[in-house]
């Protein structure tokens, strides 16, 4: 590949071939992004219909069965296959740019984390079409995911456990670049908030994801070979999955949260044009939060009967997260008090974030207490908190980035007129949609019901919450319209496009070029790029080395056999139980294309290339003009 290959028009089928085989971080950030936003949509979809369901008492608009699905299905997907590729789509775009490499670490396993996420996905989706979809909630907890009839349960198994996969191999790579690509000059004190969320991010991943492996695979092997791991019935305990689940399922809340943190983190100070308050505090609450987070998973347990004790040392750890927390919040606050603060549509989204992620921490902190949990456990009330956390807090972050991080993903801007409306139409909808619900939980509605008796005091609260879920579903609407105009609309070519640019990524031109910067910036201080315009230095860096070759990975389509192999060997796995004569050869064709793309990775030399000094002269006098990147 050359880079005159990348900056020429091409035809439809190269450019699919292109993405199908692309191992560059910018283009993967960009898959992460389109797909992660396609889930929103199924999962939000979903959501509407639940919502219209419990609009009115007694309705059936869907079956108590459908609707168990249609519960399931928007849990997982928004956790899974929605925020978390959406955080990684920005993790991709900007984590190497801020730490001004040309690449992550393993820029092939990088396209492999995103096709096993992908297939992954799409096999759970497919349960929709091929005998019913899970319908034991996201927890999938053993009690009910055991008799579960149909495949629903095994496609959340293997769907997940593909997806899985994709998830930590990225988690690996992330923490391998951002140890070791950072520019020089970038010691670990001066690295952007949004990398080092990431890093922990990472860490968490790494942690988190193997205990639901081992979950998974147990629940597999009871299904499929009926052993008895979760049924009490036979000695088992299905206690051993909440544990599993849990051991990973707290600490997902925070891979989820923690990069939103960051993403913040980037936002504020650009727009208060201040340095972000109390950096270093940043960086030890993001630790000590990434800490806790493993501390603390029975805190979802605390009415299975783990006793005084282990419940009162759950509650304290629980608590003490808040301390942390709370330190980011007061610094996000100070820096914005005394700063020139500019309101644009990324703004808008933390100063709307705060209040309401505060909302949902204070809701934490009160089920934190084993007592008060007692009382509110699976009724509304928990439904209001993880909806004020999960779309009060990363959700507004996704789409605050969304329009802050445009112009460098895609060259292009997003409508600020249309953001603004986007903004209030949501952030109105979500309020009304989720406010209430704590009202609805204290009165005593429970969560995961499909419908309810008329005249309990929970009609009139119920019907706003629906007409909330209704508005946010129209801002979602207004944001895709934005995108659409902002594809149609002229490229930028420019950089710093909101002119108080920070961090490194905002010092390079847009378009981005492939090798991203065509020499390695040198890295005086935190803020490294606002020191550089500070003291009016018109190139944007210094650089630490000569212009010279660079090396840049192959493309590859290895990466996505691997994963349609895996993808191939779950529908043996799964109907194996059934007794298909052609399941077990299926299963192993499937890993046989997976080992077979493995080994021909193994011994077949990919060097990658060179993009010589004459090519990349030429490549920033194609995309910027005569004089390049200056
Ligand atoms: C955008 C608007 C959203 C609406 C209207 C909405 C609505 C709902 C509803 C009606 C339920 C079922 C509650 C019950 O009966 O117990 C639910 C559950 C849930 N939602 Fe959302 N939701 C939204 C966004 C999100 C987002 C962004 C996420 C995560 C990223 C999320 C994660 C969950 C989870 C984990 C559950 C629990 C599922 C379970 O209990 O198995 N939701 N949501
Ligand atoms: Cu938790």
């Amino acid at each position: 590949m050359s880079s005159a290959a990348v900056t020429n028009k091409k035809g439809f089928g190269a450019t699919l071939w292109d993405y199908l085989t692309t191992v560059d971080h910018k283009k993967l950030g960009v898959m992460y992004l389109l797909a992660g936003t396609l889930f929103f949509a199924i999962a939000g979809f979903e959501a509407l219909l639940m919502r219209i369901q419990l609009m009115v008492p007694n309705n059936d608009f869907v079956s108590a069965g459908t609707f168990n699905e249609l519960l399931t299905m928007h849990g997982t997907t928004m956790l899974f296959l929605a925020a978390t590729p959406l955080l990684f789509g920005f993790m991709n775009a900007v984590v190497p740019l801020q730490i001004g490499a040309r690449d992550v670490a393993f820029p092939f396993l990088n396209s492999l984390g995103f096709w096993l996420f992908f297939l992954g996905a799409l096999f759970l989706h497919l349960s929709f079409f091929l005998g019913g979809a899970p319908d034991a909630g996201w927890t999938n907890y053993a009690s009910l995911a055991l008799y579960s009839p149909g495949h629903g349960i095994d496609f959340y198994v293997l769907g997940l456990q593909i997806s899985g996969a994709g998830t930590l191999i990225s988690g690996i790579n992330f923490i391998v670049t951002i140890i070791t690509m950072r520019a020089p000059g970038m010691t670990f004190m001066r690295m952007p908030l949004f990398t080092w969320t990431s890093l922990i991010t990472s860490a968490l991943i790494t942690f988190a994801f193997p205990p639901l492996t081992v979950g998974l695979f147990l629940m597999l092997v009871d299904r499929m070979f009926g052993a008895n791991f979760f049924d009490h019935t036979m000695g088992g305990n299905t206690v051993i999955w909440e544990h599993l689940f849990w051991i990973f399922g707290h600490p997902e809340v925070y891979i989820l949260v923690l990069p939103a943190f960051g993403l913040f983190s980037e936002i504020i100070p650009v727009f208060a044009r201040k340095r972000l308050f109390g950096y270093s505090s940043m960086v030890f609450a993001t630790i000590l939060i990434g800490f806790l987070g493993f501390m603390v998973w029975a805190h979802h347990m605390f009415t299975t009967g783990l006793g005084a004790t282990a419940n009162a040392i759950f509650a304290v750890a629980t608590m003490a997260i808040a301390v942390p927390t709370g330190m980011k919040v007061f610094n996000w606050i100070l820096t914005i008090w005394g700063g020139s603060v500019k309101v644009t549509v990324p703004m808008l989204y933390a100063l709307g974030f705060i209040p309401s992620f505060v909302a949902g921490g204070v809701t934490g902190v009160m089920q934190a207490a084993a007592p008060l949990d007692y009382q509110l456990h699976d009724s509304y009330f928990i439904v209001a908190h993880f909806h004020y956390v999960i779309v009060g807090g990363i959700v507004t972050a996704i789409f605050g980035s969304m329009h802050f991080y445009w112009p460098i993903m895609f060259n292009r801007a997003l409508s600020e007129k249309l953001g603004v409306w986007t903004f209030w139409i949501f952030f109105i909808g979500f309020h009304c949609t989720f406010f209430i619900q704590h009202f609805l939980g204290l009165m005593g509605m429970p969560r995961r019901v499909f419908t309810y008796q008329a005249n309990q005091g929970w009609d009139l609260f119920n019907f706003i919450s629906s007409i909330g879920a209704i508005l946010m579903a129209i801002g979602v609407v207004l944001l895709v319209i934005n995108i659409i105009i902002s594809a149609k609309s002229k490229p930028l070519n420019c950089r710093d496009y909101w002119g108080d640019g920070r961090s490194l990524e905002w010092a390079i031109k847009t378009p981005v070029p492939f090798y991203n910067f065509k020499q390695t910036p040198l890295v005086r201080g935190y803020d490294p790029y606002w020191l550089e315009k500070h003291d009016g230095n018109e190139e944007g860096m210094i650089y630490a080395e000569p212009l010279g070759d660079i090396h840049m990975p192959n493309n590859s389509i290895l990466p996505l056999i691997m994963s349609i192999g895996t993808f191939v060997a779950a529908f043996g796995s799964l109907y194996h139980p059934d007794g298909k004569a052609w399941a077990i050869p299926v299963l192993i064709l499937g890993l046989a294309i997976t080992v077979g793309a493995m080994i021909v990775r193994s011994v077949k030399d990919d060097l990658g290339f060179h993009v010589h000094v004459e090519e990349i002269i030429a490549t920033e006098e194609q995309l910027y003009g005569k004089g390049g990147n200056k």
